[in-house]
């Protein structure tokens, strides 16, 4: 048992040896890397037991390959799972040091673009809370998801150079060190592995995030005598070259066509994770792979590793000697794949030529599944040329990373419901026809421990002293928080966690803005990466609908309302960046407005991160899901907004759907077109915004003001936001649905004038909130694709 006593001068101790120092010179950071130390030490044992349990049981193991991991802060998380956070706060407190500013002390691990490297994360938080034999596979870029500032209104990015200081959470493990071997002049490169622990939920487990990191190889040695001046550029010419495939994540969750490096970096992940799996495959479980895939799974977080289709069939073919026939169908057994996007920008697809030199051998193999896929569809639908040319893996000269994923997988899956419809009727459509099996649905979840445990520890006090703590391990038992939610204690009570949420934000926007929030008013949010189809500009634009209704009756009955922006463009997006400006400037013109009584404040939040959405989520009244029907995956964010009781006002998008379905109708807030209705908008060409245009005042006046000279900017600033809103079919239907829209902020005031009912559905929304726990969503996965199961008994068993 850890006690306080233990605690208290462990740290000490610590601190003495790492950083030389005594408690009252220490600094924040020296007391994290302490503390954070400490959990090393107490993590080792488990982390040593776990991996040789699951080697000598011969368990399935599952890797999780992805391009993107947004994992955030680790210390809380893993005090937490270990089950220490409550003694070491009490020993930290006696000590005088504020727990909050001691983990703000830890770099915000953010090698992410957003919903796709959260959810690799809250995976694999899920898996080792279950006790799943299963790991990540990413890459240690040197330098994450750049920071945003916003300069004179707009984004302004500066490098993340995460690893600066001393990353507490890494193992470098040289001696499992890898070769990856491209075409001349990159040649062969050494790919070393960074192992971080991922620590099980009150439990034994500790499975391996591995990241790799790119080096020149040890052979690469130099000829002194003949060192001269050529010589010495060409040497670093060839570092640099090795060193930029892990120096830095693209930062945009759109394909930009043909970007070498990013190439490069996909086959360094797979070839590098495949070449160290199977060499640990040998070692333990012995040279015949002919039944890899009853020992492994390995999945793909979206397209990007879909060259480990290619590597595998290569490394058993041309390493280990297997024929064609044996390896594609080990190949296609051991390979799953997740959808994540429906948009058709972000389809990769890569020029046959550059797969060709960068590659030569993998592009081979792609050109043989191509053919042999190819001879299939032609058995199939003989003379279908139209059928097989939209299917192919290679089609007017590039490779279709889709298709390849498709053609080498057994599984295919999409992130919510109406999505992996969406798969299967329209997208891949004529894929599902071809092989219907491989198709199914796994909607995403989160993790319940990261977005309500430890990011609300209050509202988990209030839910743990209300229904008891078994919802941590079985967060679908969050459903007996159901009959209090028309109690006025629960109500009161829960009314008070979310007061002291809101006022915590209120204080950090303080501090860092010095602008004055009123913590009674709405806190009406939206945070999410800054794309066009999630419709920042529909809400920005309502905002301006409002805005201008109060100056012209400034006694109108509203409830007041704080907007709350957050998110990031990628930085080669125009027109993102054009609404986070517009935004700024909305925010400048209305806060600073007294004429309209403190009755609205508007402000976009700097640099949102996996941290920052640990304080915003926690204190929203309402949660803004308004993607254009059909387009949004599944989202992610919708679910932990209504794990912590805001209130979604929402599309029938991704996940809202099922939101819906779990909560009710009147616990949800819906607008807008359906999936169905924009499809045939857009195919009937019904879609034109002028109409709408022309036919609403309202409206016009709204999207008037953005070249009217109503806003405080010099010049038309706005006017391409106003062109692209009335483009001909070219807008995500925001004048389409923005009367919708407005009508359902109309019921929001409603619902939120009703104290009683407005707590009622908020407890409703966090009672259903446990069907979005990513346990659920990995369960699913373990069970039905990748058929693994826990090595130990689930804690809640024991
Ligand atoms: C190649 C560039 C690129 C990079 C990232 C293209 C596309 C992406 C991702 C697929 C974008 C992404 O993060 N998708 C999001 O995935 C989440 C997790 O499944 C879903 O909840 C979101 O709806 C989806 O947009």
């Amino acid at each position: 048992m850890l006690t306080k006593e233990h605690c208290k001068t462990a740290l000490q101790e610590r601190l003495l040896a790492l950083a030389g120092t005594s408690l009252d010179e220490a600094s924040a950071s020296d007391k994290y890397a302490a503390l954070a130390s400490l959990v090393r030490d107490y993590i080792g044992q488990r982390w040593v037991d776990t991996t040789r349990r699951y080697d000598d049981q011969r368990q399935k193991q599952v890797y999780y390959f992805s391009m993107e991991f947004l994992p955030g802060r680790l210390l809380d998380t893993n005090l937490s799972n270990l089950g220490i956070r409550d003694v070491w706060r009490e020993a930290l407190a006696e000590l005088d040091i504020d727990y909050t500013e001691l983990l703000s002390a830890e770099h915000d691990a953010g090698l992410g673009n957003g919903g796709l490297g959260r959810l690799a994360a809250c995976f694999l938080d899920s898996l080792a809370a279950l006790g799943l034999p299963g790991h990540g596979c990413g890459i240690r870029y040197t330098y994450g998801l750049f920071e945003q500032a916003i300069v004179d209104g707009v984004q302004v990015e500066k490098p993340d150079s995460w690893l600066k200081d001393l990353n507490i959470w890494e193992y470098r493990k040289t001696g499992k060190a890898v070769l990856v071997e491209f075409a001349p002049p990159l040649g062969i490169v050494k790919a070393v592995p960074y192992d971080i622990p991922v620590i099980g939920f009150d439990n034994r487990t500790v499975n391996t995030l591995r990241l790799w990191s790119a080096e020149v190889r040890d052979e690469f040695c130099v000829n002194y005598s003949s060192l001269g001046p050529e010589d010495y550029r060409k040497l670093l010419e060839y570092k640099n070259g090795v060193e930029a495939i892990s120096q830095i994540l693209y930062p945009d969750d759109r394909y930009e066509e043909g970007r070498q490096l990013r190439l490069v970096q996909e086959y360094f992940l797979v070839s590098a994770g495949l070449k160290s799996i199977i060499r640990h495959i040998k070692r333990k479980q012995g040279s015949d792979l002919r039944r890899l895939a009853d020992q492994i799974a390995v999945h793909i977080n979206d397209t990007h590793p879909a060259l480990a289709i290619p590597e595998l069939m290569r490394i058993l073919m041309d390493e280990e000697g297997l024929g064609w026939d044996e390896a594609w169908d080990i190949t296609i057994h051991t390979i799953s794949y997740t959808n994540h996007t429906v948009l058709p920008e972000a389809l990769e697809k890569w020029p046959v030529g550059q797969l060709q030199s960068l590659l030569p051998r993998i592009y081979e193999i792609i050109h043989e599944i191509n053919e042999r896929f190819c001879a299939e569809l032609w058995q199939r639908y003989p003379g279908d040329w139209d059928r097989i040319a939209a299917m192919a893996v290679i089609a007017d000269g590039f490779v279709k990373m889709a298709h390849l994923a498709v053609a080498g997988s057994y599984s295919v899956n999409g992130v919510a419901a109406l999505h992996s419809d969406i798969l299967k009727n329209d997208l891949l459509n004529l894929f599902y026809q071809h092989a219907p099996q491989k198709f199914n649905n796994k909607t995403n979840g989160i993790t319940h421990r990261r977005w309500l445990l430890t990011a609300n520890p209050g509202l988990a006090g209030l839910i743990t002293g209300t229904i008891g703590p078994t919802w941590l391990h079985r967060p679908d038992h969050l459903t007996e928080l159901l009959p209090f939610a028309t109690s006025t204690t629960f109500q009161q009570k829960l009314a008070a966690v979310k007061q002291d949420r809101k006022e915590a934000l209120a204080k950090f926007i303080f501090d860092r803005y010095h602008l004055a929030l009123d913590t009674r008013s709405l806190f009406d949010i939206q945070v999410k990466r800054i794309h066009a189809y999630k419709r920042q500009l529909l809400n920005a634009l309502r905002i301006m609908d409002l805005y201008r209704l109060l100056k012209d009756n400034p006694q109108l009955d509203i409830l007041p309302r704080t907007f709350i922006f957050a998110g990031k463009a990628a930085p080669g997006y125009y027109l993102a960046k054009k609404v986070i400006q517009l935004i700024v400037t909305l925010a400048k013109q209305i806060n600073s407005d007294t004429a309209i009584q403190d009755k609205l404040k508007v402000i976009f939040l700097e640099n949102y991160n996996v941290s920052l959405a640990e304080l915003i989520i926690p204190a929203a009244d309402i949660s803004e899901q308004i993607s254009t029907a059909g387009k949004e995956a599944s989202g992610t964010g919708n679910m932990k907004f209504m794990m912590n009781g805001a209130v979604t006002v929402g599309t029938l998008d991704g996940a809202n759907v099922e939101i819906r379905e779990a909560v009710g109708d009147e616990n949800i807030v819906i607008f807008g077109l359906t999936a169905e209705e924009v499809a045939a908008c857009y195919q009937t060409g019904r879609c034109n915004p002028l109409t709408v245009y022309n036919q609403n005042e309202r409206i016009r006046h709204c999207v008037n003001q953005l070249i009217d000279g109503s806003l405080p900017v010099i010049g038309d600033e706005f006017k391409p936001l106003y062109d692209y809103l009335l483009h001909p079919g070219g807008a995500f239907l925001e004048l389409q649905d923005f009367a919708a829209y407005l009508e359902a902020q109309e019921r929001l005031d409603r619902l939120f004038r009703n104290d009683r009912a407005r707590w009622q559905v908020a407890t409703t929304n966090i009672a259903h909130s446990g069907r979005f726990s990513s346990d659920r969503t990995v369960t699913e996965y373990a069970d039905a694709i990748w058929h693994i199961r826990p090595s130990e008994s689930p804690a809640s068993l024991i």
